[in-house]
């Protein structure tokens, strides 16, 4: 059995479309904890709305490409499509941030945001 840290983040309707992404995840893993969900200013050189920002911890016997692949559908299925721009505004973003305990996923160490979501689940990790 694997664990993981799932980051969310939407900027179109955030807050029903972080809400559907929620239903999904619980529906589809099994959601060990979930961090407060927090509205964060846009990085990036875009000029964009607002977007909600929060993670989930997930327990899946998926490996982490499979898991990425699985998260990628969810995302497709939320209305993301693949003309969605690296930093442009989305409907929703599910990303691997922790794998079994490693961080996987650069966003951690360069958005405060993200490494404060992953603590508040992960409070002893090490990085
Ligand atoms: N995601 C982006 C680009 N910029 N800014 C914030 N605040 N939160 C995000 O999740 C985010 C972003 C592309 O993935
Ligand atoms: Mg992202």
């Amino acid at each position: 059995m694997n664990t993981a840290v799932i980051g969310l983040g939407s900027n179109i309707s955030p807050q029903k479309n972080i809400k559907a992404a929620q239903d999904i995840l619980s529906k589809e893993f099994n959601v060990l904890a979930e961090s407060k969900f927090t509205k964060t200013k846009p990085v990036g050189p875009i000029k964009q709305p607002d977007f909600l920002n929060g993670a989930v911890l997930i327990s899946t016997d998926l490996n982490q490409q499979k898991l990425k692949s699985k998260l990628a559908k969810i995302e497709k299925k939320l209305g993301r499509t693949s003309l969605t721009h690296h930093f442009g505004p989305r409907t929703i973003d599910l990303d691997i941030l922790i794998f079994n305990g490693r961080v996987v996923e650069d966003d951690f160490y360069e958005r405060d945001f993200v490494r404060k979501s992953v603590l508040e689940l992960l409070p002893d990790l090490k990085y």
